[in-house]
């Protein structure tokens, strides 16, 4: 059964709106999985001081994958596109993170469905609102419309297409 996947990216180094175009092709590419919809590219500040801007999308997959061969999958095209693993949240040329999968709800070591601290990050609920229905509840009976409502923009700006 194909699942409903929403996969967030961001950059923050090497030209980060190509590494975004990058991913979305290399996302299309893999294997029992249809790339369905991207979201504009948005800016944001980086969360913490002294980084460079980020730039952040996401995107709809449906995939066949179990979660961790999707997560599996992803970390891989984090590899192809030279992402070096210095330090926990550290500048990267690539992040892909698993935001939703369908309704479930996952609580394993290498994976956490939703994404923790989703509803602090604009950069992930803007986007996101984009590829889904107004009334749009996350698996964990979130309203994403009260989650949008209450974050903080963080110098969010939409980039053209
Ligand atoms: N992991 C657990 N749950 C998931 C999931 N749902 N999706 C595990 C993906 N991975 C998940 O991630 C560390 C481990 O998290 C993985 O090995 C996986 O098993 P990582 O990508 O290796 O390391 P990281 O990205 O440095 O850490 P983390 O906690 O994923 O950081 P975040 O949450 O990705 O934050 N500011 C702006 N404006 N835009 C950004 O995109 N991103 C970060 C990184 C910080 N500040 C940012 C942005
Ligand atoms: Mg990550």
């Amino acid at each position: 059964m194909s699942e409903r996947v929403f996969v967030g990216l961001g950059s923050n180094l090497a030209e980060p709106a190509e590494q975004l175009r990058q991913a979305f092709a290399a996302l299309g590419q893999l294997p029992a999985t249809r790339l369905a919809a991207t979201s504009a590219l948005y800016g944001s500040d980086s969360l913490l001081a002294g980084q460079p801007r980020y730039t952040n999308a996401v995107a709809e997959l449906h995939t066949e994958l179990a979660p961790l061969a999707l997560l599996d999958a992803l970390q891989g095209i984090e590899n192809d596109q030279g992402r070096v693993r210095l330090e926990r949240w550290g500048p990267r040329t690539l992040d892909l993170d698993i935001i939703l999968f369908g309704e479930r709800l996952i609580d394993e070591p290498r994976l956490k469905v939703p994404h923790y601290h989703l509803q602090a990050r604009a950069f992930v609920l803007y986007p996101l609102a984009e590829l889904v229905d107004e009334g749009f509840v996350l698996a964990d009976g979130r309203a994403l419309a009260h989650l949008l409502a209450e974050c903080p923009l963080n110098g969010l700006q939409r980039l053209q297409a």
